[in-house]
């Protein structure tokens, strides 16, 4: 078994929980925040068998697609100006990480 975690934007969360679930994947959906654009994104965690991974993988390649984001300038508030980016900078957020950790043990009580 493996448990499959995905970072994905949040425009493409829904679309991908419902092609999830309507594959029967087991699926929880995680509000969380990425660390660089510190905007919200959505993690999926997916536990399946191994033989289910390719078709998990396939799913959430065709439903999350990668998008240009501008970071605006924002001024250092408490004078901490080592994350101070003075221009807009354009980043190409993506598709979706994917982690795929091995499942050592599988409970549900
Ligand atoms: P964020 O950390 O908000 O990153 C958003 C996008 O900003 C990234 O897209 C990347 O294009 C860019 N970026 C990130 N760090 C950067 C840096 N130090 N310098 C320049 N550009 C940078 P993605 O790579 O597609 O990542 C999308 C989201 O996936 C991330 O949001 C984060 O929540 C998650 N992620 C990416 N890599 C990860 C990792 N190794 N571990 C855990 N989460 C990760």
């Amino acid at each position: 078994m493996k448990l499959i975690v995905a970072v994905v934007q949040d425009q493409d969360s829904s679309k991908l929980l419902k092609i999830l679930t309507e594959h029967h994947f087991g699926v929880t959906k995680l509000a969380s925040t990425g660390g660089f654009l510190k905007s919200g994104n959505t993690t999926f965690i997916i536990g399946c068998d191994d033989v289910r991974v390719d078709k998990a993988l396939q799913l959430i390649k065709e439903n999350c697609r990668k998008r240009d984001q501008m970071i605006a300038p924002v001024s250092p508030m408490g004078g901490n100006a080592d994350s101070y980016v003075p221009y807009p900078v354009e980043v190409e957020v993506g598709g979706a990480t994917v982690f795929i950790l091995p499942v050592e043990q599988f409970h549900q009580f």
